[in-house]
């Protein structure tokens, strides 16, 4: 089925970030043929249906790179121990945080975390995402990490996005491993990420590099592990403290490093000889009540391409708005609006090693749009708890219409 989609503003999201006003769009079985100003639409490209989009602004259909959609329970309660002066670091130190979210997804059956997950993506959805990455990791046994994955492939199945998956076994250490930290590694290593990739359930592994989690040494060698299976690193690292994941990670060329508030000038050099990723997650810094915001000068200086995901997670980011995520980059780590937008559709792809498949409007990519009812493209960003999408298209079909 050949498209035209006519009468946009379109924000190609491209290397030279062109916008055509008015422009037009022509897709074929799920991808980009043509896009361009309507007045030089090839006369030859004959549509079979043509919709009119009166003017509207359209964007790549947004990328979420980062979230932990697939868990069980919610941490309401630590939440209110920590505005009672606990400190997040002290509760996962005392058996919760991660540890309590384990205990609930270990509890729950495949369909009970689709159907607990199910409700969070499709408010990203709304939002204009038509790619997500959701990773494991509240498991921590091979088991429920399995479940997780498979869970999070269902949810890709039975929606119109496309879901990249990371194992990230390697987030806490589980009772079962408690003081044995190395021995958890090689069994990631050895066991589990044999398993998981046999089975081909992990687009990438992702590691957590803290004090409360794992040292860089341990991630190093789990990526290892990785490389010798074929499958791209990613990793969340200098959250809370520099442990020098950062500089692991760039030597095994991950795709990207989230979070980033405690890297500086020299992780940024690192990041940009490797081609890695920024991915920003500024509801987690605004939900810990960080004080130390990621070096995002820095970043700019070495033309790293900076991402923005949601973190959707229960316990630092309880949050299933890509929307409120780009906003709180912009006031709280002072990206610009054009920095948001490329972070949650082209750098974003970048981050998933989907750079040539999705994330800007240019031939031969996916026709994934999201449609916005806006007068200005920087009103993507500064709403919140207010969603101007009006139209979600996934691979040429409209998924979704909203008044707005
Ligand atoms: N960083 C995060 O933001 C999440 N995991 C991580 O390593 C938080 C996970 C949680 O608290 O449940
Ligand atoms: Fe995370």
């Amino acid at each position: 089925m050949r498209t035209l989609w006519r009468n946009l503003r379109i924000a190609t999201c491209d290397e030279e970030q062109r916008v055509f006003a008015p422009g037009a769009i022509v897709s074929r079985d799920g991808r980009i043929e043509w896009c361009g100003p309507e007045s030089e639409l090839p006369a030859g490209l004959r549509p079979e249906r043509t919709v009119e989009l009166a003017g509207r602004w359209l964007t790549p259909g947004l990328i979420d790179c980062h979230t932990h959609l697939v868990f069980a329970g919610q941490r309401a309660a630590e939440f209110a121990r920590r505005s009672s002066g606990e400190s997040y670091a002290d509760i996962a130190r005392g058996g919760g945080g991660i540890l309590s979210t384990m205990r609930a997804t270990r509890a729950s059956s495949e369909d009970a975390l689709v159907e607990a997950a199910r409700p969070r993506l499709l408010a990203l959805m709304q939002e204009g995402v038509t790619t997500i990455e959701i990773k494991s990791g509240y498991g921590l046994e091979l088991d429920t990490e399995i479940r997780m994955l498979r869970a999070a492939r269902r949810l890709g199945a039975e929606h119109a996005v496309t879901v990249s998956t990371s194992f990230l076994g390697a987030h806490a250490l589980p009772p079962e491993f408690e003081g044995r930290g190395d021995e958890y590694i090689e069994t990631l290593c050895r066991q589990w990420l044999p398993a998981i990739a046999g089975a081909g359930l992990a687009d990438a592994v992702d590691a957590y590099c803290e004090r409360i989690a794992f040292s860089a040494d341990q991630c190093g060698t789990l990526f290892a592990a990785a490389r010798s299976l074929g499958l791209p690193v990613r990793l969340h690292a200098e959250q809370l403290s520099n442990q020098g994941g950062s500089l692991v990670a760039a030597e095994y060329g991950a795709l990207c490093c989230d979070h980033l508030e405690y890297a500086g000038e020299r992780e940024a050099a690192a990041f940009a000889r490797a081609g890695t990723v920024a991915v920003l997650l500024p509801v987690a810094f605004y939900f810990l009540d960080e004080k130390q915001p990621p070096p995002v000068d820095a970043l700019r200086r070495s033309a790293v391409p900076l991402a923005i995901a949601s973190d959707c997670n229960p316990g630092s980011a309880p949050c299933a708005s890509l929307l409120l995520a780009l906003n709180m980059a912009r006031r709280l780590f002072g990206l610009t609006s054009r920095e948001v937008l490329l972070g949650a559709t082209r750098h974003a792809a970048q981050a998933l090693g989907m750079a040539g498949q999705r994330g800007s409007i240019t031939a031969g990519r996916a026709a994934d749009f999201a449609v916005w009812s806006v007068d200005a493209l920087d009103e993507i960003g500064y709403w919140m708890g207010f969603n101007p999408c009006s139209m979600v298209v996934k691979e040429g079909e409209i998924v979704l219409e909203r008044a707005v």
